[in-house]
């Protein structure tokens, strides 16, 4: 009995420092059915292995202050989107409302009073539980800018609140288990300002994913990186707040708890057109608009990866030192993008820090079917997947005690068992609606869960040695 409560001890201490749970959660977008040829993207196309979440961008609010399809044949879509958790039944959907070309205005008329709120809260649980979707996504850019009131800072605060409490009256009601809710958010330090209120909102949100990109693009005068890690040199002018690490710290130093932030990582890259031949061509350059629009996604300023991959023939890729991402230029064309390399750069910067996972803007702008980069299909989200899911580094020996004696091998030294480990198979909402405490993980019964505040942690158990839900131990598997 001793030892067991040794290793309970030694667990819950170690859960402090190590305790995080990874996360890949990824983005589908409905107008990428719509491009020409290879570039056209359909539910089909995902991979139901690659990620822990799927989220399905856009939904909408409609005049009556409901959630609603937008495209035509968005129906059919949810439908084949969802069927993909027949191939992975661990796999969680969620339905974005929103978007930036959405905009505003009508999220801020649904908000402003409590009969358009509930009006949307009860139509999105119909609406997700019709389509069979796990949860919904906030995506509002922004409340308190781009024509929104600066009291919907209060009001998206009020919005989280209401929805969270009318899920799980839901999720209790029909033994259900309960809809998730998350919210995208700026990364921009103004923007948060204006629009949330932090460690009210992250009480109510499942997760939360840091839109960490678009910090630049065509829209200034000089080239700079759609998404770097760190703050760089070189933006006379440049927004000096603009990069990935800052937007994280920020959020998390505002009271976001670090294991509910997704990082952002984009598969796309943004375009410039140089000034001048002749002139500098890094980071700060002057540039006077977009480069040419892609084959493919069609949009100045913005490429996919692949087209990224179509781009770098016949030119080099260089390195930002300062920021950790790569650009490239040729003629008066420049772009910022992301590869493998700087993915594995903010993965590293991710574990350190200990947020709880990432999040990918969007499936359809990787390489998905390998056709242009020559890396096999998904090469940036197969590779960020990957690096996730590595293994922490081998630990402590084989439990040395007899058996029936094991669990002081767990000891509160750094051993095996203290070690959460990233698991992509343990539901996100494990925890939900159960109390704290040490669970049999159903999926695995060499390791468990530890419910922290409805956050699932999975931990190995020594080597050879399994879960007992009698002692709540690691225990021998003939006990
Ligand atoms: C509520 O929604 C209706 C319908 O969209 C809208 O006309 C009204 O202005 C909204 N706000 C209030 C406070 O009723
Ligand atoms: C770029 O724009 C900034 C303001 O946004 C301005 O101060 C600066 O002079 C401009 N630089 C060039 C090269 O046009
Ligand atoms: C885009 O299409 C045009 C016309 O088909 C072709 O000439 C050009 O090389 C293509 N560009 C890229 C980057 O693939
Ligand atoms: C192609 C297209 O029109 N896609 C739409 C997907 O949904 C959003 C809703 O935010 C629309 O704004 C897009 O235009």
């Amino acid at each position: 009995m001793m030892t067991k409560l040794i290793f309970l001890a030694g667990f819950s201490l170690a859960l402090c420092h190590f305790g995080w749970a990874s996360e890949l959660v990824c983005y589908f977008t409905n107008w990428s059915q719509y491009r020409p040829g290879v570039g056209k993207y359909m539910p089909e196309n995902v991979d139901p292995q690659l990620c822990t979440h799927l989220i399905y961008a856009f939904s909408i609010i409609n005049s009556a202050n409901e959630l609603s399809t937008f495209e035509w044949n968005d129906e059919t879509l949810y439908k084949s989107f969802n069927g993909l958790k027949e191939k992975n039944p661990s796999l969680k959907t969620l339905l974005a409302v929103g978007g930036w070309n959405f905009g505003s205005e009508q999220f801020s008329i649904m908000v402003s009073s409590p009969a358009n709120r509930t009006t949307f809260i009860q139509s999105s649980i119909t609406f997700l539980r019709k389509h069979g979707f796990d949860g919904l996504d906030l995506d509002w850019e922004y409340p308190g800018s781009r024509g929104s009131p600066p009291e919907d800072k209060q009001r998206f605060t009020l919005l989280c609140k209401e929805l969270l409490e009318a899920y799980e009256a839901e999720g209790a009601a029909t033994g259900r288990p309960r809809l998730m809710l998350t919210a995208a958010v700026a990364a921009g330090k103004g923007t948060v300002d204006d629009g949330y209120e932090i460690a009210e909102i992250a009480k109510y949100l499942d997760f939360i994913n840091v839109m960490t990109y678009d910090f630049h693009g065509s829209w200034e005068n000089v080239t700079g990186h759609n998404s770097p890690l760190y703050a760089g040199s070189g933006y006379p002018g440049g927004n000096i707040y603009y990069y990935t690490d800052f937007a994280m710290r920020y959020w998390r130093d505002q009271g976001a708890p670090v294991e509910k932030l997704r990082m952002g990582f984009a598969t796309y890259g943004r375009t410039f057109r140089l000034s001048s031949l002749s002139g500098p061509s890094g980071v700060g350059a002057s540039a006077n608009g977009p480069g040419s629009a892609g084959n493919y996604t069609r949009e100045d300023g913005f490429w996919s990866y692949y087209e990224v991959c179509t781009f770098l023939q016949g030119t080099s890729v260089e390195w930002i030192e300062d920021q950790k991402v790569p650009y490239a230029t040729k003629g008066q064309e420049w772009v910022g993008f992301d590869n493998k390399e700087s993915f594995e750069n903010k993965v590293n910067y991710l574990k350190k820090e200990k947020f709880g996972g990432a999040f990918v803007w969007a499936l359809d702008l990787d390489d998905f079917k390998g056709q242009f980069c020559d890396q096999g299909e998904y090469p940036l989200i197969g590779h960020l997947s990957t690096l996730l899911n590595r293994d922490f580094p081998p630990v402590s020996p084989n439990p040395t005690h007899e058996p029936g004696k094991t669990t002081t091998t767990a000891s509160s030294t750094g051993s095996h068992a203290t070690r959460p480990h990233v698991v992509p198979t343990v539901p996100s909402e494990f925890c939900v609606a159960k109390t704290n405490g040490l669970y049999v993980n159903p999926y695995d019964p060499a390791t468990f869960i530890q419910c922290s505040n409805a956050i699932p942690y999975k931990m190995d158990c020594p080597h050879g040695t399994v879960f007992n839900p009698d002692c709540l131990c690691c225990d021998w598997p003939k006990n």
